[in-house]
C-alpha cells in the first residue's frame, strides 16, 4: 500500500467522527453512569480517576470497579489480578511488539512460562483463588491478543463463570477484532475491556504499525493504521452503548505520539472510556522489537508526568499500571506466578472457598474506611497550616516503600518498586512507581546498587520506609532525598502529608529552604527478579 498517496486522500486532521463510522441505523446512546465524562471529571476538575471513590461516581460503576486493581487506584493496595496466557496469536504488529515476548499491551517484555489450554487455565485459576483470597479479577492479555483468539479466550470464560462466579472477568485487546466480539463480551458478563490505542490520526499510527491482518490479507502502511483506528473507535463506541467499562492504554512514545496523546485522551473521552492509561515504552534492544533496534527511546519520568499531567481535565488517568506480564499473578508491582506452575498445581489441594474469599473483602472494606478517615484528617490539617514564608500551591513527590496494604511497611533494602505520591495542602495524589534493583542483598547492603535507587526517585524530596541503614541514609541526604523511618506502619497519604506539613513547617521556620528537584530514570527492560 502506498502510505503517502493513501494518506494524502484524507484533507487535513483525519480523525473519524462518530457520524462517519456509525453503522448505518445503529444510534449510540451513552449511558451517563458509563462514561468517564460527564460523571467524572469534566473540563477542569484535575482528575485522576482511578483515585476516584464512591462519592465520584454512581454507586452501579462503584460495584464495579471498587475491588479492581486496576481500575481503582485504591483497589491497587488490596486486590489481586492475574492473568492467563490463552491467547498467543496476534492479528497486527506493533513496533514496539517482538513475538517471542508478552503483548506490550499489557505486560513487561518477558517471555510467557506457559501458554496454557483453557482447560490448564481454569484450573490455574480456580487454584490460586483459593489460595489468594485478595485476588479479584481474572485478566486475559496475551502474550498475542485476546481477541485474535476469541475461542480459547470465550471458552476458559464460559467455565469460569461456572467455577469461580465471583470473580470479575477482564480482556486487553488491540481492537481490532472488537466489533465482532462485543456480543460474546456481554454475554459472558465481562465488565472491564481494555484497547490499546496509540493514536487517532492514521499518519501517526502508520510509524507505530507496519502492518495488520484484515478480511484475510495483510494491509500494511496507512490503509493499515486507518482501519485499525476506525475499529478502535467502533468498538469502543459499542461497549460504550453496553455499559461495559473500557479502559484505554496508550503507550508513550517520544517522538510519535507524545504530542498526539491528548487528542487521544479527548477522543476517547467523547466516546465514553472510563480511564486512559499512559504508559512508557519499553525499548531495549535485547527485546528485538522495531524500536529497540532502532534506538527508539522510552520517556523519562518527567516526561511521562508531563503527558499526563497535560491530559488532565479530558478522560480520567489511570496511573498505576506496572506494565504486567499476560501470565502475571498477584498484586500489581508484585508477580507470584513462579507459585503456579502446571507441575505445582498438581500438587495442591483446591478448594475454592467463597466464605473466606468474601470475609477478606470485609476486612479490606473496613481498612479503606480507615484510610479514607485518616487521609482527610491529615488533609484537614495541611490546609489549616498557612504561612507567608511557604507558597500555598506548594506541591512535591515523595517515594514510599510498601509492601501492599496502603501503609508504609517495607525496608529501604527490600524495596523492588517505590511508590510516587505528589503532595501538596490540597491532597496526596499517586502519580506512579518506580522500579529499582533490590538494595539489600543476601543480609547485606550492595552499595554499587545505590546511583540507580537514586536515580529512580531522584525527582522526590523525601523517601518514607519502614527501616534504613546508615550508608543509604546518607547517600540520599546527599543527594537531597530526604530518608524519613518515623511514620512506620501508618497509611501512606497520612503519612506523606504529615511529613508534608512538617517540611513547610521547617522552611516557615527558616531550618530549610525549599529546593526543585531534577528528573528521574524509568528503568526499562525486563524485571524477573522480585525480592526473595
Ligand atoms: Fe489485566 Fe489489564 Fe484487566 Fe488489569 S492488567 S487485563 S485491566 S486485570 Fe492493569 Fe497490568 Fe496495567 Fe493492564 S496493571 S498492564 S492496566
Ligand atoms: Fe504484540 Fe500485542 Fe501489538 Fe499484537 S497487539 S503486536 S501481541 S503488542
Amino acid at each position: 500500500m502506498q502510505a503517502n498517496a493513501e494518506s494524502g486522500s484524507l484533507p487535513g486532521k483525519t480523525y473519524v467522527s462518530i457520524g462517519q463510522i456509525k453503522r448505518p441505523g445503529s444510534t449510540l446512546d451513552i449511558p451517563a453512569v458509563s462514561g468517564g465524562c460527564d460523571s467524572h471529571g469534566g473540563e477542569g476538575k484535575a482528575s485522576c480517576g482511578s483515585s476516584d471513590g464512591p462519592e465520584d461516581m454512581p454507586q452501579a460503576i462503584w460495584d464495579k470497579v471498587k475491588n479492581h486493581p486496576c481500575y481503582s487506584e485504591e483497589a491497587h493496595h488490596h486486590f489481586a489480578r492475574m492473568h492467563v496466557a490463552v491467547a498467543p496469536a496476534c492479528n497486527i504488529q506493533c513496533n514496539y511488539c517482538n513475538r517471542k515476548y508478552d503483548c506490550s499491551n499489557e505486560s513487561r517484555p518477558g517471555v510467557v512460562s506457559q501458554k496454557l489450554t483453557p482447560d490448564q487455565a481454569v484450573k490455574k485459576v480456580v487454584a490460586v483463588a483459593s489460595e489468594i483470597p485478595q485476588m479479584t479479577v481474572l485478566g486475559i492479555a496475551g502474550p498475542g491478543d485476546a481477541l485474535a483468539n476469541p475461542a480459547k479466550t470465550f471458552e476458559t470464560f464460559r467455565m469460569l463463570q461456572e467455577q469461580a462466579p465471583d470473580l470479575k472477568l477482564c480482556i486487553s485487546t488491540n481492537g481490532l477484532a472488537l466489533p465482532d466480539y462485543v456480543d460474546e463480551i456481554c454475554k459472558y458478563n465481562v465488565d472491564h475491556v481494555t484497547i490499546t490505542i496509540n493514536m487517532v490520526d492514521p499518519a501517526v499510527g502508520e510509524k507505530i504499525y507496519p502492518w495488520i491482518f484484515w478480511q484475510h490479507r495483510r494491509v500494511t502502511g496507512y490503509e493499515a493504521a486507518k482501519i485499525l483506528h476506525e475499529r478502535q473507535m467502533l468498538g469502543l463506541e459499542m461497549l460504550t452503548a453496553r455499559g461495559v467499562l473500557t479502559k484505554i492504554n496508550s503507550v508513550l512514545i517520544p517522538g510519535i505520539n507524545d504530542k498526539h496523546l491528548i487528542d487521544v485522551n479527548r477522543e476517547v473521552k467523547k466516546r465514553g472510556a472510563f480511564l486512559h492509561n499512559i504508559m512508557p515504552l519499553i525499548s531495549e534492544a535485547e527485546h528485538g522489537t522495531v524500536f529497540g533496534l532502532t534506538g527508539q527511546r522510552g520517556p523519562t519520568a518527567a516526561e511521562l508526568k508531563s503527558v499526563q499531567d497535560a491530559c488532565m481535565g479530558g478522560a480520567n488517568l489511570m496511573r498505576h499500571c506496572r506494565q504486567c506480564r499476560a501470565d502475571a499473578v498477584g498484586l500489581l508491582g508484585e508477580d507470584r506466578s513462579d507459585e503456579f506452575t502446571l507441575d505445582k498445581l498438581e500438587q495442591l489441594s483446591v478448594v475454592y472457598d467463597l466464605d473466606k474469599r468474601k470475609s477478606y473483602q470485609e476486612q479490606v472494606e473496613i481498612e479503606r474506611a480507615a484510610q479514607q478517615a485518616a487521609k482527610q484528617q491529615a488533609l484537614a490539617e495541611a490546609s489549616a497550616l498557612s504561612s507567608p514564608e511557604v507558597a500555598d500551591d506548594l506541591s512535591v513527590m515523595v517515594a514510599v516503600a510498601t509492601k501492599g496494604g496502603g501503609r508504609v511497611n517495607e525496608h529501604f533494602g527490600h524495596v523492588t518498586e517505590f511508590q510516587i505520591f505528589e503532595v501538596s495542602a490540597a491532597r496526596a495524589l499517586f502519580v506512579g512507581h518506580r522500579r529499582v534493583d533490590q538494595y539489600c542483598q543476601g543480609g547485606a547492603g550492595d552499595d554499587e546498587q545505590l546511583p540507580s535507587v537514586v536515580r529512580a526517585i531522584n525527582d522526590c524530596h523525601a523517601v518514607l520506609v519502614a527501616k534504613i541503614g546508615a550508608c543509604p541514609k546518607d547517600e540520599l541526604s546527599k543527594a537531597g532525598v530526604e530518608p524519613v523511618d518515623q511514620y512506620v506502619g501508618e497509611f501512606i497519604e497520612k503519612a506523606a502529608l504529615d511529613w508534608f506539613n512538617d517540611y513547610r513547617t521547617r522552611i516557615a521556620s527558616g531550618a530549610i529552604v525549599h529546593q526543585t528537584r531534577g528528573d528521574a530514570q524509568i528503568r526499562q527492560g525486563a524485571f524477573t527478579a522480585l525480592a526473595a
